[in-house]
């Protein structure tokens, strides 16, 4: 396989060149289960395990290989499997925090293009979540597109592209209906041959029924939702990386229950231009928009010009991002404690080593 049609590019090239040994290649890894792994390359397609010691270099989740990342493997050949040394710089990522109490990062992808962000029309639709997503996205380094699909089964779509294109802060939005094939063609222009979008949504949206639109086969599973309440019964349980026909590349994803932030501030001010530009008029450069006089947020909330939901939305989000930040910082110090740990362990290893072999 060409790696072109993988997604390989000059910066991954520049990357793998300076580490280039005669027995490495670069694969793109497809699909990411229990440590076990399945890559690309231009071998074809192999089953990879990591190296001992990629996993105990590893000072956090994240330095582990995910879906969409170029990796190095050495060939075992014995085994008829690939074994993973190094991970390729990422270009891009989109993260979550995990889920659980830890403050750790869990990337779910890497090294994608655009970033699909699908939401149903049915009883999915949700601003706030929208506004949650789009707030993940920024962070990435990717460019999204914003999804409404099933649009056969809502009456007034128009007037839901209008609503979610105010809170969108010009991040594109297509409607379509996956169901009856309509509007797909739409997406053509985001999808192009050797570059990666990654479909994210809560389960249930339609990831996996576009996907199989654009493909022109059932390749992946897909699953009726609850009548009730239209939620997905989680029918993809792992991410994986899928070349189309006409060449370009999708990662269809696993519904997320929930998706916690594991952004920077920016992101926010990113995903909320509307309050940025507002807040641009107030008083005072730090106001919080509470209790300050002259407070344009406030004014534009006054004036009708912001509604008071999304602005609820934003300070949701605005805390949970400042809570992350300062649960970030006494993790990074209790990481920086590891590494020590690991390298003066690593160094006794060596010296041990040395004197045993001048032992007789
Ligand atoms: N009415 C309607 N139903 C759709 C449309 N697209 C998908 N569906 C249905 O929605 C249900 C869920 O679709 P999936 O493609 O499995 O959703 P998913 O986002 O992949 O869900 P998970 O894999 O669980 O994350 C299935 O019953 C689909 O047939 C659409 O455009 N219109
Ligand atoms: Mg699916
Ligand atoms: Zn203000």
């Amino acid at each position: 396989m060409d790696l072109k049609e993988l997604g390989w590019n000059d910066f991954f090239e520049k990357h793998f060149n300076e580490i280039k040994t005669a027995d490495i290649q670069p694969a793109r890894v497809t699909t990411s289960q229990r440590e076990i792994y399945c890559i690309y390359g231009e071998f074809g397609e192999l089953r990879a395990e990591l190296a001992g010691k990629l996993r105990f270099d590893a000072s956090s989740l994240s330095e582990l290989p995910v879906v969409g990342d170029w990796v190095t493997v050495r060939m075992d050949r014995g085994h008829g499997l690939a074994i993973i040394e190094g991970i390729l710089p990422r270009i891009s990522k989109l993260s979550r925090k995990t889920t659980g109490k830890t403050t750790e990062e869990q990337v779910l992808v890497a090294n994608i293009d655009i970033i699909f962000l699908v939401n149903g029309l049915d009883g999915d639709y949700n601003l706030r979540r929208i506004e949650r997503y789009l707030t993940v996205a920024m962070e990435s380094n990717t460019k999204s597109v914003i999804l409404l699909n099933k649009t056969d089964v809502c009456p007034d779509s128009q007037v839901k592209i209008a609503e979610v294109e105010a809170v969108s802060s010009g991040t594109p939005v297509c409607a379509l209906s996956a169901m009856k094939n309509e509007g797909i063609e739409k997406l053509n222009e985001y999808i192009i041959k050797g570059r990666t979008v990654a479909f994210i949504g809560s389960s249930g949206a339609g990831k996996s029924t576009i996907i199989n639109c654009l493909l022109g086969e059932e390749r992946q599973k897909v699953g009726a939702v609850r009548e009730y309440d239209d939620r997905g019964k989680h029918i993809t349980t792992h991410r994986e990386l899928i070349i189309l026909p006409g060449g370009g590349i999708v990662i269809d994803n696993p519904g997320l229950r929930e998706i916690q932030l594991w952004a920077d501030e920016p992101a926010l001010k990113d995903a909320f231009t509307d309050i940025d530009t507002f807040a641009l008029n107030c008083k005072f450069g730090d106001c919080a928009h509470a209790e300050e006089p002259e407070c344009a947020v406030r004014g534009a909330i006054e004036n009708g010009s912001l509604d008071p939901k999304r602005f609820q939305g934003y300070l949701k989000l605005q805390k949970e991002l400042r809570y992350l930040a300062t649960r970030k910082e006494k993790v990074k110090a209790h990481n920086a404690k590891i590494v020590t740990e690991k390298r003066i362990s690593k160094a006794i290893k060596q010296i041990k080593k040395h004197n045993n072999k001048y032992q007789f």
